[in-house]
């Protein structure tokens, strides 16, 4: 999350369509061209008047949030994190003709395995309202589940972000209703966590 103002929104790296049937073409255009761009739309808003930050990073931003004018920090925070936080979801899921999922590996691997998917369901499913669930190592280098809400990242607390699940409904709104755990089950098929996790 190197880059800095003018942000830009980058690309999905697949085709809008390439999580079917899993993920809708539909969710994922407006995910990332109307979500996603109106983040880095407001971002870039934000910052227009402040140029001192312009060469400051994604990721540096959200860390000093707090040491930024009072009167930023909020909508920094806020639409910062909307990008780094969309960025990193969509470009850890895989196409699904690929070989990608924990839902697969987990009924060849380990009980380990099954045991952090199911606990990392349970996060994402008490998320209440807007937010995301995750997985990041702590300050001890200690993996942990962690849920924040909004758009909040945890590289404010100090922890290192691993994995990210976004449930906000406009994620899954479209295809599953209000059945968030169906989504996550769904997204279980397509998230690439062995790129996130080595
Ligand atoms: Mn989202």
């Amino acid at each position: 999350m190197q880059q800095h103002y003018p942000f830009v929104n980058p690309p999905l790296p697949y085709d809008y369509d390439a999580l079917e049937p899993y993920i809708d073409a539909a969710t994922m255009i407006l995910h990332h061209d109307v979500h996603l761009q109106t983040y880095v739309d407001n971002l870039n808003n934000i910052l227009k008047d402040y140029p001192q930050y312009w060469n400051m990073t994604l990721t540096e931003l959200i860390e000093d949030v707090k040491h930024l004018p009072y009167e930023i920090q909020d909508s920094v925070r806020n639409n910062a994190g909307g990008v780094y936080n969309h960025i990193m979801f969509f470009r850890q899921m895989k196409p699904s003709s690929e070989e990608a999922g924990m839902e697969d590996r987990a009924e060849e691997t380990t009980d380990e395995m099954k045991y952090v998917k199911e606990e990392f369901k349970k996060a994402a499913l008490s998320v209440f309202g807007s937010g995301n669930a995750w997985i990041v190592i702590d300050r001890l280098g200690k993996p942990r589940i962690v849920i924040t809400k909004n758009q909040d990242n945890p590289i404010e607390s100090g922890l290192k972000p691993v994995l990210i699940l976004d449930v906000w409904e406009h994620a899954y709104y479209l295809k599953h209703y209000n059945r968030r755990e169906d989504y996550i089950e769904d997204w279980f098929k397509v998230v690439n966590i062995d790129d996130r996790m080595s």
